[in-house]
């Protein structure tokens, strides 16, 4: 009797999970995210194909770590890039030798970067940031191109 009983208290506590989940997810793709209350802080980085996910759109300025997961099951990279221009405005062209690529010398100015990933790695990454625009961006090549950017603001 009491492990039947533990199940009608178990399948509740799943239809509640499953309701927070769907009224996050509803949120994130609406206003703008919150604000941590303190100066810089941590920001979880989803990369994936092909987007680019942090765990919050706007941070204060100071010392931010971000910590990326190659959620993806192909390498991908996470770049901070200090510009003014829009994450999704960036012309696409030859960089290092390599094709469909940004180029992170004249966007704007590359502040810190994981290096390759392989899926599944995650990789800290801590960077003292100034107010202003940035975008982050993973730029192997072709993969800019297909969507692994994202903006991010710095108050
Ligand atoms: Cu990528």
């Amino acid at each position: 009797m009491k492990i039947f009983a533990g199940k009608w208290v178990l399948i509740p506590a799943l239809l509640l999970l499953g309701g927070v989940a769907c009224s996050s997810s509803a949120a994130v793709s609406g206003t703008p995210k919150s604000v941590p209350p303190t100066a810089g802080g941590t920001i979880g980085i989803g990369l994936n194909q092909w987007s680019i996910t942090p765990t919050a759109s706007r941070v204060h300025a100071g010392s931010v770590t971000f910590n990326v997961d190659n959620e993806g099951n192909i390498t991908h990279e996470f770049v901070v890039l200090r510009t003014d221009t829009p994450a999704a405005a960036f012309m696409i062209g030859s960089f290092e030798n390599e094709p469909d690529r940004i180029n992170e010398d004249t966007v704007g100015t590359n502040l810190g970067e994981t290096g390759d990933l392989e899926a599944g790695a995650l990789h800290a990454l801590t960077i003292n940031l100034a107010p202003g625009h940035y975008a982050f961006v993973c730029n192997l090549s072709g993969h800019y191109h297909a969507g692994m950017h994202t903006d991010f603001t710095v108050l």
